[in-house]
């Protein structure tokens, strides 16, 4: 089974994606694409004309996989790895999807509305929609502190899709609304996602991007 994943470095959700591959060790070819490039983003709108990724394409096959949690749940279903992006067992596959929808909506898009503003010319800007953004952030982690207490990954014992989902999410939201001491189980919860392997590749290969994160 061998698949094409057009991405970015840099790019969150591509993260998620990436953090996903790595865990499963499936075999993948990177195809890194450029927005500022006419032809590589008319080669990416031929597969997905919203223009947005990751997505991930089987080669044997030609299916166009799109929606990072899709791709996640794909990537589980066709190449089992050793770790089990979703658990079997019923209550705790709800939990884990629930945290990855819950992370993607109530950290990661306000994260990227908060960035997203940032790259609006100056007379575009929404800084009512940032500061609401913070305040969903601000409630998304005091939830997340108590829901996550006692826990070693966002869903349990185990690292499951709703981790692939925490880790570019949290990381990014640090940046731009910083965990506190008052949130020490967000804290080191974050510290144990640096320290997974597959989280810790992602960061290292993203390392020459990140000067260009204008968060
Ligand atoms: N819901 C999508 C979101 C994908 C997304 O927003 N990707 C961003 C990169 S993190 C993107 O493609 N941005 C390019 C653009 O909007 O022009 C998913 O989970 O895959």
């Amino acid at each position: 089974m061998t698949f094409t994943l057009y991405y970015h470095p840099l790019a969150s959700y591509c993260w998620k994606v990436l953090i996903a591959l790595y865990e499963a060790s499936a075999p993948f070819d990177p195809r890194l694409v450029d927005l500022s490039d006419a032809a590589q983003r008319d080669a990416l709108a031929r597969l997905w004309p919203l223009l947005k990724f990751p997505v991930l394409v089987e080669e044997a096959t030609g299916q166009v996989v799109a929606e990072s949690s899709i791709i996640i749940e794909y990537i589980a279903q066709t190449c089992p790895g050793p770790s089990q992006l979703l658990p079997a067992e019923p209550a705790a596959a709800l939990e884990t999807r629930f945290l990855d929808r819950f992370f993607d909506q109530q950290v990661h898009e306000p994260m990227q509305k908060h960035v997203g503003d940032k790259l609006r010319p100056a007379d575009k800007r929404d800084p009512f929609g940032v500061e609401q953004a913070h305040s969903q952030i601000e409630v998304a982690y005091d939830l997340l502190e108590r829901r996550l207490a006692g826990r070693t990954w966002a869903a349990g014992d185990t690292f499951t899709l709703a981790d692939c989902a925490a880790a570019p999410a949290l990381y990014y939201a640090n940046r731009v609304h910083p965990l506190t001491p008052a949130r020490p189980v967000l804290t080191s919860y974050l510290e144990r996602l640096h320290a997974r392997p597959s989280f810790a590749r992602t960061f290292a290969e993203a390392q020459p991007y990140l000067h260009f994160f204008p968060g």
